[in-house]
């Protein structure tokens, strides 16, 4: 008989037999975080991942991957060619240590991660594409397997809801949602999860807890001590992990995808640090202090992974200067092919959400569109409007 709380039986101990109400609080759950290397660099060699010398250089290729095309991003942002984006500096180890696991067959839905669409095949243009507001660029990840969600928290029924699809075809696959830790408070959030652990749907949660929620802190948006925990009430495996240490992460999210690919979704929670803005529109000095981002940049997750490779006599086989000169060239390309791009329409923004345009819709589009034709002043204004 499963043990689930689901359970239709008369319980049969009730307190501590002591007659005292028994009270399970925050301090009663001990919560551990996993780590390989340490922030100084020392590890113990036998509880390193088994991976091949050149998958360890790939991690930190795609890390650095991941910084020039964070850094390339906010700069063109800042010449008036893109409307927003949202660094990922600092999140390096969290997200490429947990992309690496994922196989071609499972399906990825993220919120703040980019490059592990790159590394299932997106191209950095349908990505700059995207942050323009186009619609193409999502679509062409969604050949990959590979959606954004902007919407918070949103995309969690829908990964719940592959989970059960593919649990239906009995797929070798699971679906993976990354979140951040202030969807975790969001009301879909909790239906996904709850769905995945109510059906044990092959569904994998990757949980960035990189402190903030555009300015709300963490520990302001929740009454919970770690957010890893908030999983067990839902019936669904947790683990945290220590996000700035891309070994350790790659160990974490890969025994969580071996286990929600046995039938138990699990909920892993990536401890980071966002050390850029929330997006290009934001102003964090206005809630944060310098301190603490000076603390967390010591804590480079970049930095502590090639201390590991020069400790493992590998870093001579990486040309640092090399990699950085090949995404900058990768990046130039993609910037020239989204800047080919044909010029949008009004009808761009009234696209792409319905098959067919509810009578309502159609109706806005024609007004939107004979106020456009009565004053074309306005148009220019739309144009300039930055895209994304
Ligand atoms: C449903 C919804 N509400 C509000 C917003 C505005 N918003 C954009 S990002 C964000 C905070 C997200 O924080 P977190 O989940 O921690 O992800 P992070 O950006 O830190 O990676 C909010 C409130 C949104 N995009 N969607
Ligand atoms: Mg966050």
């Amino acid at each position: 008989m499963s043990d689930r709380a689901s359970d239709r039986r008369v319980p049969s101990a009730v307190g501590n037999g002591d007659g005292e109400v028994a009270v399970l609080s925050q301090a009663d759950l001990a919560v551990p975080t996993h780590q390989i290397v340490e922030p100084d660099g020392s590890y113990d060699p036998e509880v390193v991942p088994d991976l091949s010398e050149e998958e360890l250089c790939d991690l930190y290729r795609w890390m650095v991957t991941d910084r020039v095309f964070s850094r390339r991003m906010v700069n063109i942002q800042r010449r008036g060619e893109l409307g927003t984006f949202g660094s990922t500096r600092g999140q390096e180890a969290s997200i490429i240590g947990s992309a690496f696991t994922l196989e071609p067959q499972d399906w990825l839905y993220v919120g703040r991660a980019w490059t592990p669409m790159f590394m299932r095949g997106a191209s950095m243009d349908d990505m700059i594409r995207f942050w323009r507001g186009i619609e193409e660029g999502q679509q062409a990840f969604a050949k990959q397997n590979s959606q954004i969600a902007i919407s918070i928290g949103s995309h969690v029924p829908l990964v719940a809801g592959l989970a059960w699809g593919m649990q239906l075809d009995d797929a070798d696959a699971v679906a993976t949602a990354y979140i951040g830790d202030g969807a975790t408070s969001t009301g879909a959030a909790h239906e996904g999860i709850n769905l995945a652990g109510a059906l044990s749907l092959p569904a994998l949660f990757f949980c960035q807890n990189n402190q903030y929620a555009i300015s709300m802190p963490v520990d302001e948006q929740t009454g919970a001590k770690t957010l890893a925990q908030k999983a067990l009430a839902y019936g669904i495996d947790a683990i945290r992990v220590d996000g700035q240490d891309v070994l350790a992460v790659y160990d974490a999210v890969q025994t969580a995808r071996e286990r929600v690919k046995n039938g138990t979704p699990v909920f892993v929670e990536s401890v980071t640090y966002r050390l850029d803005a929330h997006t290009t529109s934001d102003d964090p000095t206005r809630y944060r202090e310098d301190e603490e981002v000076r603390a967390w940049e010591e804590n480079d997750p970049i930095e502590r992974y090639r201390s590991f490779l020069k400790s493992e006599g590998l870093w001579s086989q990486i040309d640092h200067d090399a990699i950085v000169e090949d995404i900058e060239a990768e990046f130039d390309a993609a910037l020239a092919a989204a800047n080919e791009m044909a010029e949008r329409q009004v009808a761009e923004i009234f696209a792409h959400v319905y098959e067919e345009l509810p009578p309502e819709l159609s109706r806005q589009q024609e007004a939107f569109e004979a106020l456009l034709e009565k004053r074309p002043e306005m148009y220019d204004h739309i144009e300039q409007r930055p895209k994304g």
